[in-house]
């Protein structure tokens, strides 16, 4: 089947602090060519937008929703219970960071993330969310895509490319550290 040229993906997050973090999962979908439509929609600021923008998810065939929030993000969790499209979770570290405030007091969560991180994986039965980690975004767009190649042949290949690409890097590198020695390796890679 052909990969249609339209979004099959809808990216989603809390807030637009969220947005340097979700662009990976963004930057990842145009490197496979596969269409994302990105919002922002808040689950305690626009309570009344989750049940919309799922609609209008399902309406305009999206195959998975990539859904990331930071704090005691329930993003994930309530747009995942307004669907039956597979929603992937991120949680975000990253906090206020549209405030402006150099100071990092206010740029990263108490918890560092793992109040996001927990709030979005311990989803209770019935209402499941694929969780990636902290901030990576695009561990969550690779994951779309892996289910995306299960019907897309042609996505399917690319990922096995892509998969080969990665070995060939670390063999390379390997090769590289036992012709140098670990010492001359790391003086070179890290000057
Ligand atoms: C959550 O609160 C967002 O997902 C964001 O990570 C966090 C902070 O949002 P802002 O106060 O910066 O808009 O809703």
């Amino acid at each position: 089947m052909m990969i249609p040229k339209k979004p099959l993906v809808g990216i989603i997050m809390g807030s637009s602090s969220d947005s340097k973090v979700m662009h990976n999962a963004a930057k990842i979908l145009d490197d496979f060519g596969i269409r994302h439509e990105d919002q922002i929609v808040s689950a305690h600021r626009t309570p009344t937008r989750l049940e919309e923008y799922a609609k209008h998810a399902e309406a305009n065939g999206f195959k998975v929703i990539i859904a990331g929030a930071g704090g005691s993000a329930h993003l994930p969790g309530m747009v995942a219970s307004h669907t039956v499209i597979p929603v992937v979770g991120v949680p975000i570290m990253v906090y206020n960071d549209k405030s402006g405030k150099k100071s990092d007091e206010f740029k990263f969560s108490a918890f560092g993330g793992m109040d996001s991180l927990l709030s979005i994986v311990e989803m209770p039965n019935g209402s499941p969310v694929a969780t990636v980690g902290i901030n990576k975004a695009a561990n969550a767009g690779l994951y779309a895509l892996k289910m995306l190649g299960n019907e897309y042949p042609e996505l399917r290949a690319k990922l096995k490319k892509f998969k080969q690409t990665q070995h060939n890097s670390v063999v390379m590198e390997s090769d590289e550290m036992k012709k140098s020695g670990l010492v001359r390796f790391v003086q070179k890679k890290f000057k």
